[in-house]
């Protein structure tokens, strides 16, 4: 039985017992030196691993480019470590192109990968299956051809997806399908082998792709990407994370809610884990700096179940634990010395004084009066609150004469309403406050003393 999509009730903290829970918790993207997407979790011993594909689609592409699998892993839910390709589309040598969406399944010591792929021939998307005896590998074909194919009676309109499950009495049961089209069929214990018919689940309301299954306290449990307008998304060329019950593994089902709305890529894919006592939703957004719909990034957050069963709605979470969004924004400036570099603004780094450069350091000298930095998101947050940490370099760069904090209200930057007074105090955070703004553009604008130009190590945005 997996010990992953088995969630125990009693260690799955309800709302009571979660004030007393203090697990850790993740600086959301995960991970930024890569874009990852489609996150699939599994917890084996004391880690949880997350096996995720690769966007390496460049800027402004509109396709999907995805080569590979990783799989990231963690001991604490917060410091995660991307262990790198695991599997490729190489892996199957029937397989051309396209390492979409993927999850692993560990049955009797083994792990089965099981994976979105093109062949290389006719039909297009493909269920293939990879085996390894460790979490990490390595994975070999475990079929040497797609377990679920266009060929195969009854297949989605698009095979992509693929969820498995395996049930306390031994039965496993795959399911998957994109393009409105749920479909299951039972698995061979060997695991690589289909029993019996695929059939068509019933009662998945708005499914449109990316099932995710698991079993608690006896109910059945079907996360999945809806795209309606009817309470999912405000464009249906995004999606949402609906979910459903059953007291069947095939159903049929009834739909119960909304688990994670809409996010800043299109796409949403999530899975649900339990992991030293608290439940996690695993996901995927497009809150990277540089990112986009075919650039993601793998977050993750707590989530709740509440006493009956159902689950609460999570609330994503971006920037580090303590809500500061300006790690997940994009950097840009009037102006950054070609010797020095902007990306010390929202690095994480925590200057011992004015003159630290450990975590690098931002500055515009020669130029002088006004300059600016300034943090985009793709998608509008709530901030209240900043805090700047000047770099004085004792030369050309000193800390300025006065700044303000400015946000793009949608057709000019304008001061903060009720901004506390913006501090230039030298070798400490200088802490602004000021009436929420909701906004895609936050800019610290920045005027020097005569003759000196101006710097920064650190500029925090606090999420309202
Ligand atoms: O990543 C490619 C595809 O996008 C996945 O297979 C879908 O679930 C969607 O996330």
């Amino acid at each position: 039985m997996s010990g992953r999509k088995v969630l125990a009730a009693a260690a799955v903290v309800t709302t009571a017992i979660a004030a007393l829970a203090t697990p850790a918790h993740a600086a959301n993207p995960i991970i930024t030196a890569i874009y990852t997407a489609d996150p699939a979790p599994l917890v084996v011993g004391n880690t949880m691993y997350i096996y995720a594909g690769r966007d390496e689609a460049p800027t402004g592409s509109s396709n999907f480019l995805m080569r590979e699998w990783h799989v990231l892993s963690s001991t604490d839910a917060a410091t995660w470590t991307d262990n790198g390709a695991k599997a490729t589309i190489a892996t199957f040598g029937w397989a051309g192109a396209d390492a979409w969406a993927g999850e692993v399944e560990p049955r009797n010591g083994r792990y089965y990968w099981y994976t979105s792929v093109n062949g290389n021939g006719p039909g297009w998307m493909n269920i293939g299956v990879a085996v390894g005896d460790s979490p990490l590998g390595p994975f070999t074909d475990a079929k040497g051809g797609p377990l679920i194919s266009d060929s195969t009676a009854n297949s989605a309109g698009l095979n992509i997806d693929p969820t498995v499950f395996v049930d306390d009495d031994g039965q496993a049961y795959l399911y998957w399908g994109g393009y409105w089209s749920p479909r299951a069929v039972k698995l061979a214990a060997n695991m690589i082998d289909t029993v019996g018919a695929v059939v068509t689940p019933q009662g998945l309301t708005n499914y449109w792709e990316a099932p995710w299954m698991f079993k608690r306290s006896g109910l059945y449990y079907l996360m999945y990407a809806a795209n309606d307008t009817n309470g999912c998304v405000t464009d249906s060329a995004y999606a949402c994370q609906r979910y459903a019950t059953a007291t069947n593994p095939l159903g049929p089902w009834t739909q119960r809610g909304i688990v994670l709305g809409q996010v800043s890529s299109t796409t949403n894919h999530a899975g649900i884990v339990d992991f030293n006592g608290q439940s996690y939703l695993v996901y995927h957004t497009a809150d990277a700096p540089g990112g986009g719909t075919f650039r993601r990034s793998v977050a993750v957050d707590k989530l709740f179940f509440n006493a009956d069963g159902t689950i609460q709605r999570v609330t994503p979470t971006t920037g580090g634990g303590d809500g500061n969004l300006a790690t997940s924004a994009t950097a840009s400036t009037s102006y950054v010395s070609s010797w020095e570099s902007l990306a010390a603004i929202n690095n994480g780094g925590v200057p011992a004084n004015s003159a630290d450069r450990s975590n690098l350091a931002y500055g515009n000298w020669p130029q002088q009066g006004t300059q600016w930095v300034e943090y985009t998101w793709p998608t509008a947050r709530s901030i209240s609150r900043t805090a700047t940490y000047w770099f004085d370099d004792d030369q050309g760069i000193d800390l300025p004469a006065s700044c303000q904090v400015q946000y793009w209200n949608g057709s000019a930057y304008v001061p903060v309403p009720n901004q506390s007074s913006c501090g230039v105090a030298g070798n400490t955070e200088n802490v602004t406050t000021f009436g929420p703004v909701s906004t895609t553009r936050l800019r610290l604008s920045i005027t020097s003393r005569t003759g000196l130009s101006t710097g920064v190590l650190e500029w925090k945005a606090y999420q309202a």
